[in-house]
């Protein structure tokens, strides 16, 4: 058991290596796959308590259920989808710590001594799994449908919010003590413990509810973080290495995930969940732009006729109209008819990281095309066409030029800079941030209002027309 448990952990650290290459990353996952079933063969080999037809049961409802989802969930959904996996981890967690406490109860609360060191280890581990573990599953749930685009209601603004969730920390306090030193027998610790779980549970809703659709995504990872941390914890209650071995990567690139992000908005992520970027930004109005200059694909594929480079800048609207494949399609025409193609990657474009790379990794777009902001931000200003596919916040010169817009200092892709940009997108509505995006009234700007995959398919046409 051992053996399987060091070679599930190795298969573990290689397969998150895998993922840091877009080439190697579908490899990488499996891989991970291949260590967590060694895993969890090696746990029920060790435990050997359940029937194996109970544990070959759940696997197969997991697997069935897992399978289905990932058919049918479409990419820009996925986010949603991770944030409601996470939650699923910190309950899964939170149930191993209330099943430890209701069938063994607390050594403390039991009369032992409080030096005794399992005891104190237990009267940590135990309370902080339920925690962790219960605000992960509330506060995934609340991510899950502000993802969505829900309105949730935040009942508790300004210093109400604070004094509040400073009250329901002190309750959690108050009940990890009652769990811990003075709870013993069945009912006793059954209610202490649900009731601890319940005031983390509020406490998840709470800290989530506040912060901005638009930073649902850092939310989502630093959730994901602490379903690492919550399921690490538990691998101490249960005296199980793997557990805490799993827990502490996830944990830990959890942390990193959140740190990326945060850097690529230019905010700490203190400010991301005090902040409510997206959610009361007022939204941004069509009457506020005042030098509108409308084009069709036939324009454009004027104006690349005599293009030598064309940076391609892909965003949100790419993923939703599905347009990689005819995106893909005009740029090997054009370097067909000689010009340079280049696609510039924005960290934080689309709602996901990593979404344009899998994106145009789907549409078989070369990896050496593919240029990450620091390196192509410098090369706009030498470009002829900028084509801005669906993105909007990441190509907002606000960010640059308004110290009071609320994404100043968010680095973006300089596309202003290019001789032209053309914007591909459907109306002159906002992106997730919901505010104004002064690039749209630009002299070198003009507006592709359609669909981004029926504007790319009128592109291909006409410049296949020009010969
Ligand atoms: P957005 O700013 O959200 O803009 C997307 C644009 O796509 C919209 O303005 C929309 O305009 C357009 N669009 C939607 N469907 C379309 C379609 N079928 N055809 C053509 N256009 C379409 O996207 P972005 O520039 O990629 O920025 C990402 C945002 O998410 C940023 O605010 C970023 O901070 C936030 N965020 C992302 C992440 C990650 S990890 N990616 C993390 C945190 C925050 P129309 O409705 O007019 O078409």
């Amino acid at each position: 058991v051992e053996y399987l448990y060091l070679l599930a952990t190795l298969l573990f650290v290689y397969g998150i290596s895998g993922l840091t290459r877009v080439r190697t990353a579908r490899r990488g996952n499996r891989i991970a796959g291949v260590g967590m079933l060694i895993a969890v063969v090696a746990v029920l080999l060790e435990a050997g308590a359940i029937s194996w037809w109970v544990a070959v049961l759940g696997m197969a409802i997991g697997s069935v259920i897992g399978y289905v989802l990932a058919v049918r969930v479409p990419l820009t959904a996925m986010p949603e989808m991770v944030a409601l996996l996470n939650g699923l981890g910190g309950a899964a967690s939170t149930f191993v710590a209330l099943a430890y406490i209701i069938v063994n109860g607390m050594h403390l609360g039991e009369g032992q001594a409080l030096m005794d060191i399992e005891g104190l280890a237990q009267s940590i581990t135990l309370p902080t799994t339920i925690l962790i573990g219960t605000v992960t599953l509330t506060g995934s749930v609340v991510a899950y449908y502000k993802l969505a685009g829900r309105k949730l209601l935040h009942p508790l603004k300004g210093a109400s919010r604070h004094y509040t969730n400073a009250a329901i920390g002190i309750l959690i306090i108050v009940l990890s003590l009652w769990l811990v030193l003075w709870s013993s027998g069945a009912l006793s610790l059954t209610t202490s413990s649900l009731l601890l779980a319940l005031a983390s549970g509020v406490l998840g809703v709470f800290l989530v509810l506040p912060i901005g659709g638009a930073d649902m995504p850092v939310v989502v990872a630093l959730l994901n973080s602490y379903s690492g941390i919550a399921a690490a914890a538990s691998g101490f209650i249960i005296n199980n290495p793997m557990l805490v071995v799993a827990g502490s990567l996830v944990g830990a690139s959890g942390l990193i995930l959140t740190n990326i992000m945060c850097k690529a908005m230019n905010r700490s992520l203190g400010n991301v969940l005090l902040g409510g970027i997206g959610d009361d930004a007022a939204a941004a109005d069509a009457r506020e732009y005042k030098h509108i200059k409308e084009t069709t694909p036939e324009e454009v594929a004027m104006l690349f006729d005599g293009a030598t480079s064309v940076i391609m800048v892909p965003g949100y609207g790419l993923a939703v109209a599905q347009a990689q494949h005819t995106l893909r399609e005009l740029g090997e025409l054009l370097e067909a008819r000689g010009a340079t193609v280049r696609y510039a990657i924005h960290p934080v474009a689309g709602r996901m990281p990593g979404h344009m790379n899998v994106l145009l990794a789907e549409a078989d777009v070369s990896y050496d095309k593919l240029f990450e902001m620091d390196k192509i931000n410098g090369d706009f200003k030498n470009t002829d066409v900028v084509v801005v596919v669906g993105a909007n916040d990441v190509v907002n010169p606000a960010a640059r030029e308004d110290p009071s817009s609320p994404i100043a200092g968010m680095p973006i892709l300089d596309v202003d800079h290019a001789q032209t940009v053309v914007v591909i997108k459907r109306s002159l509505s906002p992106g997730y941030a919901g505010i104004r995006n002064p690039l749209f009234d630009k002299e070198n700007c003009l507006m592709c209002f359609l669909d981004a995959k029926e504007a790319l398919q009128g592109m291909v046409t006409e410049v296949k027309a020009l010969g």
